[in-house]
């Protein structure tokens, strides 16, 4: 039998001691704080023409959450729309808690109209930017906001203190009603719209028709430091963002501290956030924000989003203004690759002593899974995808169909029929997946709602595949529920597992809750599944989304009540079960029979 000795036994004493302090130190400073979303239509003219759309607070971008580390929010969302609505609180981990994280039949049925729902956001680790947005149909694309989180009492950030802030909300703005649309898309099996124009806190900017009186400005002031709130909350698009004559100090991504890197641009994917400091040291003067899509899809596909959207910098004071702004020239242009990568190159964690990584080192669950566009077959040729199938998508060559009742409810509740706990761990048929042309084969997916399983903290590694299927490769921003995760190491082509992991970062892996699957390539990540709970896993393309890239992720229960899911709410909304849940048997006969029908 081992002893401690004296001095380990002090040592572990002092420790309890320390942690039994910063607790009643974290219980005395976490706050709570209320709020009341308010869902409504309210009209809105952008580029000469009027809609109406579903906003919260008659706000678009909608209100700003702020707190900070450590406090908790409880968000009543009063649904006065004309359909069923969720809300996600998106990179907030919400420990114990799925019962708030809102993604539709996924952990919660819609609130339906002239109802509400309570939402509890548990703030833990999260410091810096995250955002909240509608988690059903395009809804998001109007119902969407920042949410900031200063750093905890007695604590602050680790740069110096920023003179102010300013957040920058980054939007698509659709003329048509784009839920109507992509609701008949689906049906047909269509592509979904491309956006008409790009936007910063709701106003397309200068160079949009009818948008020149109403583009966002900001008056700052020479010589002060801003601390600037990146959130990518547009629906398709990777964007670039410039300003003009001022370099920027990216210091933080997704509720997590990065090394600070110098830029003249960035690259931000939909559902990330970015954290930048920006110096107001130029000339007096007016200065253009500027953003545009990186788009990494084949050449030959340009019918996106090619529009500039652009905010003003105003320094205040006395000077005559030249007569128009200037204009970033570092923003790179529509398909600028090399740019892209040597920026996301650039990106790691702070990892310092007060704000340290934990990379998991002793992997028990490793998987592989393949991010794949797909068609699924129509008869005679029938809808209006390529060939006259309907397009999908992927994850191991699943296409995920949500349930009629939610995972959450079904798991908890130990429901059967609503989904299979067999997401498989690696793709089900290994083949080039980044060569070109590949094989009809290999171009039709699964549907069914199959979920993968974690053991309590397990340590998972999982590396994403991205393919050519359908000669589609593009970058897909994987997201994850509940968790944030370390980004051990990304490349083109096929993953190699023997060499690729020598190459992976254990000292400063950028740690994120969205990352970019590189177009033809693949990417590594690690987390500990230390959260019990069901978690969505999705591509924040929604057009991918929407056509079944996603699966979820059930976390088992450690055993003890700390360690387990907490009891539900008094009161989830309903499910109506208004569909079925599809459930297709894993079985590879299954295709060939499909194919040769
Ligand atoms: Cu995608």
């Amino acid at each position: 039998m081992k002893m401690e000795s004296g001095g380990a036994r002090a040592t572990s004493a002092l420790l309890s001691l320390l942690v039994a302090a910063a607790f009643f130190l974290r219980a005395v400073h976490a706050k709570v704080h209320y709020y009341d979303f308010v869902l409504r239509e309210k009209n809105y003219t952008r580029l000469c023409s009027t809609k109406s759309m579903l906003v919260v607070n008659d706000s678009f971008p909608g209100p700003v959450i702020r707190v900070q580390k450590g406090d908790t929010v409880f968000v009543n969302v009063h649904n006065q729309g004309d359909y069923g609505v969720t809300i996600h609180w998106h990179g907030v981990k919400q420990p114990r808690n799925p019962w708030s994280d809102g993604p539709e039949y996924i952990t919660q049925c819609p609130i339906q109209p002239g109802t509400n729902f309570t939402y509890e956001l548990i703030f833990s680790k999260e410091e810096g930017t995250l955002w909240w947005h509608a988690h059903s149909d395009w809804t998001r694309s109007s119902v969407h906001g920042a949410i900031v989180i200063h750093p905890g009492e007695g604590t602050s950030y680790p740069y110096p203190t920023p003179d102010d802030e300013e957040i920058l909300v980054l939007g698509s703005w659709y003329t048509a009603d784009v839920n109507q649309e992509v609701a008949e898309d689906l049906v047909t099996g269509a592509d979904t719209p491309r956006s008409n124009s790009y936007v910063i806190n709701g106003q397309p900017g200068d160079f949009a028709n009818c948008s020149r009186n109403s583009t966002y400005r900001r008056v700052v002031d020479y010589g002060k430091t801003y601390l600037v709130h990146i959130v990518n909350a547009d629906m398709n698009a990777e964007l670039f963002l410039a300003i003009a004559g001022h370099n920027v100090t990216v210091v933080g991504m997704d509720g997590n501290y990065v090394k600070p890197v110098m830029a003249d641009f960035v690259m931000i994917s939909p559902g990330q956030t970015m954290d930048v400091l920006v110096t107001m040291n130029q000339t007096p003067g007016h200065y253009y924000v500027a953003i545009r899509q990186y788009d990494s899809a084949r050449p030959d596909v340009t019918d996106y989003d090619k529009t500039n959207a652009t905010a003003i910098f105003m320094y205040s004071g006395n000077y005559t203004a030249p007569a128009s702004p200037l204009f970033p020239h570092s923003l790179p242009t529509y398909e600028d690759f090399v740019a892209a990568d040597i920026f996301l190159a650039k990106l790691r964690s702070l990892a310092s002593a007060e704000h340290p990584v934990d990379v998991p080192m002793n992997v028990t669950k490793k998987m592989y899974i393949s991010v794949e566009m797909n068609q699924i077959l129509c008869p005679n040729e029938s809808c209006e995808g390529i060939n006259g199938n309907r397009l999908s998508s992927s994850l191991n060559n699943i296409s995920f169909v949500n349930p009629s009742t939610d995972v959450l409810l079904a798991y908890y509740r130990n429901l059967t029929g609503y989904y299979t706990p067999d997401f498989p761990n690696w793709p089900p048929t290994m083949f080039n997946f980044t060569q070109s042309d590949l094989p009809f084969n290999v171009t039709v997916p699964i549907q069914a709602t199959k979920v993968m399983v974690m053991e309590y903290n397990e340590e998972v590694e999982i590396t994403f595949q991205g393919t050519e299927v359908l000669n589609a490769s593009e970058n897909h921003p994987m997201h994850v529920h509940g968790y944030s995760f370390y980004v051990m190491g990304s490349g083109y082509g096929n993953f190699d597992n023997v060499t690729d992991p020598l190459t992976y970062n254990y000292v400063d892996p950028l740690e994120v809750t969205t990352i970019g699957v590189p177009k033809n390539g693949w990417v590594t990540i690690r987390f500990k599944a230390s959260n019990p709970g069901v978690w969505f896993w999705h591509c924040h393309l929604d057009r991918h989304l929407s056509w079944g890239m996603s699966t979820a992720m059930i976390v088992k229960n450690g055993g003890t009540p700390e360690t387990s899911i907490k009891d539900p709410p008094p009161y989830m909304p309903p499910c109506q079960a208004s569909f079925a849940s599809y459930i297709e048997p894993f079985d590879e006969t299954d295709r060939i029979k499909l194919l040769s029908s």
